[in-house]
C-alpha cells in the first residue's frame, strides 16, 4: 500500500508517474508526500525532476517521442500543483524583498522549471511577475519598467533560446534600464560561465539557488554569496 511506503519508495513512484505520464497518479503521490511530511522541494528535487530528466535522456536517444514527453510535462505540473501551495505555507513571508518580472525567453515554451523559480521567488517575499513563455525581448523591457522592477529573469531550456538572454540584457540596456535592473539567468543548459560572459548579474542552477542569489542582488541581509 502506498500509505507505508519509505521515502525512497515513494520517491521512485514519483519518479516512474513521470516516466509513465500518469498525471493521476503523480498528484496522488505529491499527495501522499505532503501527508508523509515529506519536505515538497525534495519530493520535486529527488522524485519527480530526477523522471523527467530520465524522459529527456530517453528523448535525446530516440527511446522517446514528442507526445510522451508532453504527458511526462502534464505529470510533472499537476504533481507540482498540489506541492506548491505547502512551498508556498513554508516560507516565511514577511515583508516584499523587491519586485521581479520573469519569463520564459523567446522560443521557449519550457515553463515547468520557471514556474518553479517564480514560486520560490514569490514564497521568498518578492513580488513577483510572470510572463509566461515565449516572450519577446521587448516585453522584459515594457514590464520592467512598468512595476519598476529590481530584477528580471530570464529562463531558456534550448540551446537555441539562450541567446535570448543576452538579447534580454541588451534590450534592457538600450532602454535604459542597466545597470540598475539586475538580470538573473537560468534553465538546464545555462551556465555560470554562459551568464558571466553575457553580462548576467546571477545564476540560479536551480530554484533555491534562484533564490539565494535574487536576495543577494537585493541585498538581502542573510543572503549566501552566490
Ligand atoms: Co523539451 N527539450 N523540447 N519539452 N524538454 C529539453 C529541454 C531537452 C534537453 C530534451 C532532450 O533532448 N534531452 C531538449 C533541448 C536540447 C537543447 O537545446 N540542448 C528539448 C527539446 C529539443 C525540445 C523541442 C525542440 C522538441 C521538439 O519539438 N522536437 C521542443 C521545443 C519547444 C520550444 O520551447 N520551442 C520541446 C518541447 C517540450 C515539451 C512542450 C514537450 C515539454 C515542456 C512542457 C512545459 O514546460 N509545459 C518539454 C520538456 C518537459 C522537456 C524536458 C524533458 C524537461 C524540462 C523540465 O521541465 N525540467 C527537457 C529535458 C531536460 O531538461 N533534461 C527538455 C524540469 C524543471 C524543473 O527543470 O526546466 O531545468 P528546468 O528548471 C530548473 C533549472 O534549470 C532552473 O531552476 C529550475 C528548477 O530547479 N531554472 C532557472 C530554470 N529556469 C530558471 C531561471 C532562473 C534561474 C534558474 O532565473 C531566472
Amino acid at each position: 500500500m502506498t500509505t507505508e511506503m519509505t521515502s525512497e519508495a515513494l520517491f521512485e513512484a514519483m519518479r516512474r508517474s513521470i516516466i509513465d505520464g500518469d498525471d493521476e497518479r503523480a498528484a496522488e503521490l505529491a499527495g501522499e508526500a505532503l501527508r508523509a511530511g515529506v519536505d515538497p522541494l525534495r519530493a520535486i528535487d529527488d522524485g519527480f525532476v530526477i523522471g523527467l530528466r530520465e524522459v529527456g535522456d530517453r528523448f535525446s536517444r530516440g527511446d522517446m517521442f514528442l507526445p510522451e514527453m508532453m504527458l511526462a510535462a502534464k505529470a510533472m505540473k499537476r504533481a507540482v500543483a498540489v506541492l506548491e501551495p505547502e512551498l508556498d505555507r513554508r516560507a516565511m513571508k514577511r515583508q516584499v524583498l523587491g519586485r521581479v518580472v520573469i519569463g520564459s525567453v523567446k522560443g521557449d515554451i519550457h515553463e515547468i522549471g520557471k514556474n518553479l523559480v517564480a514560486t520560490m521567488l514569490a514564497a521568498a517575499g518578492f513580488e513577483v511577475h510572470d510572463l509566461g513563455v515565449d516572450v519577446p525581448f521587448d516585453r522584459f523591457v515594457e514590464k520592467a519598467r512598468e512595476v519598476d522592477a529590481d530584477i528580471v529573469g530570464v529562463s531558456a531550456l534550448l540551446t537555441t533560446t539562450m541567446t535570448g538572454q543576452r538579447t534580454v540584457i541588451e534590450t534592457l540596456a538600450a532602454g535604459g534600464l542597466r545597470p540598475r535592473v539586475k538580470v538573473i539567468v537560468g534553465g538546464a543548459p545555462v551556465t555560470r560561465e554562459w551568464a558571466e560572459e553575457i553580462g548576467a548579474d546571477g545564476y540560479g542552477e536551480d530554484a533555491a539557488q534562484a533564490v539565494t542569489v535574487a536576495r543577494r542582488l537585493v541585498g538581502a541581509a542573510d543572503a549566501a554569496v552566490v
